[in-house]
Formats: C-alpha cells, sequence, structure tokens
C-alpha cells in the first residue's frame, strides 16, 4: 500500500506546471499606457469554470513595472452588469452597488486628488474613467499593488480577483548590481467567493432581509490563479520573491523545507522589504507571513548542490483572520537543475526613504486613533446594527465626513489603539509609516509599514512624515468586509501654506553636480521665494543617515555653500527644508 501512495504522489508531483507569472506591462517614453476592462469573465477553477469579476480577464492582472518618475495612465473601463440596486435606498456601510468601481495605487505616494488615486470616486456600470497616476522622481522602489476601493464593493471585488502588481525598479545608481541582477518572481495570493450552485458570485440580496451576507464558499488560496505549481531554479540561484496578499482577510505564511530520507529540514530564507520598503538589512526568516494588503519581498535560495532524494518545497499555511490555520500545502516545489550559479545575498539594501529614519526631533503633532467593534448583541432584531458598529474613533465611515486633517510637511506619531478582540490590519493612503513601539515596547529597528496588523486588544506607536501629496483620501482596516461595514476613516490632507498651483516648485539646483576631487564645494541655489527666511539644508547618504546639516538664512543669500570634504564617493540626497512651506530633494553624486 505505501509503495502504492508513493507511486501516485509522484505522478502527481509530475504533472505541475511552472509557476505562471502574471503578464507584464511597461512604460513608453516615461508613460505606461493601459486599459483596465472589468467584467464577468470565466476562470477555470479546476473542473468548475467560474463567473468572475477580473481586470481584462486576468487572475491575477498585469504587473505594471516602472520607474520612480513615470506616470501611470489607466483607462478604467467598467463593463459589469447593471447594479440590481442602484436606485435602492443606500444600506449604509454594508455591501451593495457592487458593480461599480474606481482604482486605487495601493502603497504608491501619488496625489489623492482628481484623476489620480483617488478612491472617492464612483465609476458606474457602462461608465469608463482615465486615471492618471504620476510618480515621483523621489519615489521609493519596491513592490506594490492595484485594486478597485469603491466603499461597500471593495471586499466583493478584491475577493472576485481584481488585483495587479505594481513594481517600481530600483534605481542602478542607488541599488548594487547583485540585487539588480536578480530575477523576479511575481507571486500574487488570492482566493475568490462564490456560490457552488451558480460559480459565481451571488448579487447582495434584499428581497427578505436587506442584510443577508453574501453567501458562498472560498475557494482556497490561489498563487498567480495556481493551486500548486514549480518553479525551476539553477543550483546556487536566488531569485527575489515579490508577496503580494490580495485575499479579502487570510493570512499567508511560506516557509522553505528540504526533505530527504533523513527528515525534514526548515531552510530560512532572507526577507529584504516589507511593503515594498527595503529593511535595513536582509533578515533571516524561519517563515513570513504576509497580512491582507501587504507585501513582502524574499530572496529565495535553491540549494548549491542536487542531492539524490532530496526535494524542496515552499510550503503555505493559510491562516483566517483570526491566525487559526486553515490549511497547509506544498504550494511550489522548487525544483533544481540545470548549471550552478553563486547564491546572492546582499551586502546593503537600498534606503526606503530619503529622509531615513523618523527622529523625535521632527515630531511636530501627536495623535491617538482607536479601532473597536460596537456591541453587536441586538443584531438579531436589528440587522442594521453591523452598519454602525465597526468603529475608528468611536465612529463609522460617512463619505461626507472628514474625520481627520493633516498638513504637507508635519510629521506625526500616532499612537494606534485596537480595543476590540479582532485583529485589524492598518492601511493609510498616500503615505507610509514607521512602526517605532509595539505595545509599549520600543522597536530597536523601527520598520517601515503601509500596513500594519494591530493585534487584539493592543497598541502601537507609528511616525509618519506627511507628504506632498495634498487632498482627500482614507485610512482603513484591510480585513475590506470589515471596511465595507465601516471600518474607514476620512482624512483631508491639507496643502502648504500659500502654494501657487500654477507656479511649480522650483528645485534646488546643485553646481557643480557631479562633484569631483578630493576638496569639494558645492553651491545650493534655493528658490527666490525662501530669501530672508530659515532654511534647513541636510545632506543623507543612500542608508538615509544624515551626513551634514547647516541652516542657511537672508545674509546667505540665494546661494548656500556646503563643503563635503569630509563624505566618501557615491551618492548623497540633498533636502532643502523650510517650515511648512517647502520640502524638495535633489540628488547629489561624488566622484572621488
Ligand atoms: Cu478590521
Amino acid at each position: 500500500m505505501i509503495l502504492v501512495a508513493v507511486v501516485g504522489s509522484a505522478t502527481a508531483e509530475a504533472q505541475r506546471q511552472e509557476l505562471r507569472e502574471p503578464a507584464e506591462l511597461r512604460p513608453e517614453g516615461g508613460v505606461l499606457r493601459t486599459e483596465l476592462r472589468c467584467a464577468l469573465s470565466p476562470f477555470q477553477l479546476g473542473e468548475t469554470t467560474l463567473s468572475t469579476r477580473l481586470y481584462n480577464g486576468q487572475l491575477p492582472s498585469a504587473t505594471w513595472r516602472i520607474k520612480a518618475g513615470d506616470t501611470i495612465k489607466v483607462r478604467l473601463i467598467n463593463d459589469m452588469p447593471p447594479n440590481p440596486d442602484e436606485d435602492s435606498a443606500s444600506l449604509g456601510n454594508y455591501p451593495q452597488r457592487i458593480n461599480t468601481t474606481n482604482l486605487h495605487t495601493h502603497g504608491l505616494n501619488v496625489s489623492p486628488r482628481d484623476s489620480s488615486d483617488n478612491v472617492l470616486l464612483a465609476i458606474k456600470p457602462g461608465e469608463r474613467f482615465d486615471y492618471s497616476v504620476a510618480v515621483g522622481r523621489d519615489h521609493a522602489s519596491g513592490s506594490y499593488w492595484y485594486h478597485p476601493h469603491h466603499h461597500t464593493s471593495t471586499s466583493p471585488q478584491v475577493m472576485s480577483g481584481m488585483a495587479g502588481m505594481i513594481i517600481v525598479e530600483d534605481d542602478p545608481a542607488v541599488a548594487e548590481p547583485g540585487l539588480l541582477a536578480l530575477d523576479d518572481v511575481v507571486m500574487v495570493f488570492q482566493s475568490l467567493l462564490y456560490d457552488s450552485l451558480t460559480n459565481t458570485m451571488p448579487y447582495p440580496t434584499r428581497l427578505t432581509n436587506p442584510f443577508t451576507p453574501i453567501a458562498g464558499k472560498e475557494t482556497p488560496i490561489l498563487v498567480n490563479g495556481m493551486h500548486e505549481a514549480k518553479l525551476t531554479m539553477r543550483p546556487g540561484e536566488t531569485k527575489r520573491l515579490r508577496l503580494c496578499n490580495a485575499t479579502n482577510e487570510s493570512q499567508v505564511m511560506l516557509f522553505v523545507q528540504k526533505r530527504s530520507p533523513d527528515g525534514v529540514i526548515a531552510i530560512p530564507q532572507f526577507e529584504i522589504a516589507v511593503d515594498g520598503l527595503y529593511l535595513p538589512g536582509a533578515r533571516t526568516m524561519p517563515a513570513v507571513t504576509v497580512v491582507p494588503g501587504s507585501r513582502s519581498d524574499v530572496l529565495l535560495q535553491a540549494p548549491t548542490d542536487i542531492v539524490e532524494g532530496e526535494t524542496y518545497w515552499l510550503v503555505m499555511r493559510e491562516l483566517d483572520r483570526s491566525f487559526r490555520t486553515v490549511e497547509t500545502r506544498d504550494l511550489i516545489q522548487i525544483v533544481v537543475a540545470g548549471e550552478a550559479m553563486t547564491p546572492y545575498v546582499p551586502f546593503t539594501l537600498p534606503a526606503p526613504m530619503t529622509g531615513g529614519d523618523i527622529r523625535s526631533e521632527e515630531i511636530t503633532g501627536t495623535r491617538t486613533l482607536t479601532f473597536s467593534i460596537g456591541d453587536m448583541s441586538g443584531i438579531g432584531e436589528d440587522p442594521t446594527i453591523i452598519t454602525r458598529s465597526f468603529l475608528i474613533d468611536s465612529t463609522p465611515y460617512d463619505h461626507d465626513v472628514v474625520n481627520m486633517t493633516l498638513r504637507v510637511g508635519d510629521v506625526e506619531e500616532w499612537t494606534i489603539r485596537n480595543v476590540s478582540d479582532d485583529f485589524h490590519p492598518f492601511h493609510i493612503h498616500v503615505n507610509e509609516f514607521q512602526l517605532v513601539e509595539d505595545n509599549g515596547l520600543p522597536l530597536e529597528v523601527p520598520e517601515w509599514h503601509d500596513v500594519l496588523l494591530l493585534r487584539p486588544q493592543s497598541t502601537y506607536k507609528v511616525r509618519m512624515r506627511i507628504d506632498d501629496n495634498y487632498g482627500k483620501t482614507v485610512l482603513h482596516c484591510h480585513f475590506l468586509a470589515h471596511e465595507d461595514w465601516g471600518m474607514m476613516q476620512v482624512i483631508d490632507i491639507q496643502p502648504l501654506v500659500g502654494v501657487d498651483e500654477t507656479q511649480p516648485w522650483q528645485s534646488p539646483e546643485l553646481f557643480p553636480n557631479p562633484v569631483a576631487g578630493r576638496f569639494s564645494t558645492v553651491k545650493v541655489r534655493l528658490p527666490q521665494f525662501l530669501a530672508g527666511t530659515k532654511t534647513t539644508i541636510r545632506v543623507v547618504d543612500i542608508t538615509g543617515e544624515m551626513v551634514l546639516v547647516k541652516q542657511v538664512d537672508a545674509a546667505d543669500g540665494e546661494l548656500a555653500t556646503l563643503e563635503l570634504d569630509e563624505l566618501g564617493a557615491g551618492t548623497y540626497y540633498v533636502m532643502v527644508t523650510n517650515g511648512p512651506r517647502y520640502r524638495e530633494t535633489t540628488k547629489l553624486v561624488l566622484v572621488r
């Protein structure tokens, strides 16, 4: 019997297909142009053909690979069927009008206004909208993603499979050659909700009880639309996995195992970035967990030798929203074949932020944010309670209310409390933040995130630089059902005082640049409107460490002088700040 079982499993393994990667789109002349047609589309799940909402019929949607400074131009075409409840009264914070959509570029520091990353728009069935998302020249490289974000339809649409990855490529002037040379493997984790009788997601019904949940079952978590796959690697090869959790509320834990007749050995991997943002150094992880909305970049290393009888597996453990194990699966068999390569371990990683860690001296204000779930014991008599129970600062979401006002240039420290007995992944649009304290314990090394899992009954401290991208946007729980039930706030980021939008800001001008020679001086020409005020010039290296700081005022005129004799060759950033009025960064190259 044992022999039969082994043969059976060997046959099954032989049928594994190579991991498919999403199609990839690149910009031309600095502009990535594409269409996203949203429509009910067939998706083959084993023997079953599902009809599910997809972008361009693809699961996952294409990867957009851009560089900092590029613009993403997307025509979003909503070809989903009309909403049966289009003219019905609003149910408030509850799934409804689930064929109305919009587009969110998750993790990008871009404008939330107009036709950019504007999640307050509603693109109805039959409508189309042209998005234009300008990614700044200083944007951090990394792994980001896009998905719909229309309140009351976000969860149904993401659970239909509407998601794709965005990669902002590394700057070759900053990243080391070994990192640039790595082969990327995009892995998008998704789970679809469908009714097993109709093989499609049922439309929320209002016939008897309008608050009947969308009934159905979830597919197992798929990676790039596949249930299992193999990944062929050369001995010693290092691949960069770009992991994105695009599920509604499932946690994805991944680990690597070597199996041989002697037993099973866990093989640690290197995590190099979280939410697209590089860690200070590669960290060795026995297992990597990616929470909903979050990304992780992991270096997967194949063994240097091929040994008879040894097999390698990337194992996935799916955990539910309360971190209970749902399933452990041999997701990907790592097949080692071909000519050997030298394993790559990064020497240095690029700095995620040109400003480096957020220091205490920078903080301009503090506030507290509290996630809670109200008392839902009366839901039997009054099902509408659910629309008023998923709360931030004791308040459910209201599209017409601004819950928080922030200001460009401010640097804030927030205490985020979760006083509920559930987990909630906190996410804020347009700005990332740095976790500095976890339940009273300061982090030795602060971590950048755009999603932070709040454990039940827990308190965190995060710091955030409010970037130049002003306008109204949101913060919310990234368990998307919670978001549609109202666990979201509108934030209004106010522009700098006295900005004249018709006059683009003049960047500080450096000359000479590059600077060559042992003894070097660089002049900084400041914008004229700063004359007569106190301006700070900081020079930071590529690890984000500040290496020089200088205050200039009226007496110095418009030209400031920086003496750079003490600095080694390399790339630096010159940051010029003047209170909330002005913040600009220019790259400086020193040649010795
Ligand atoms: Cu939540």
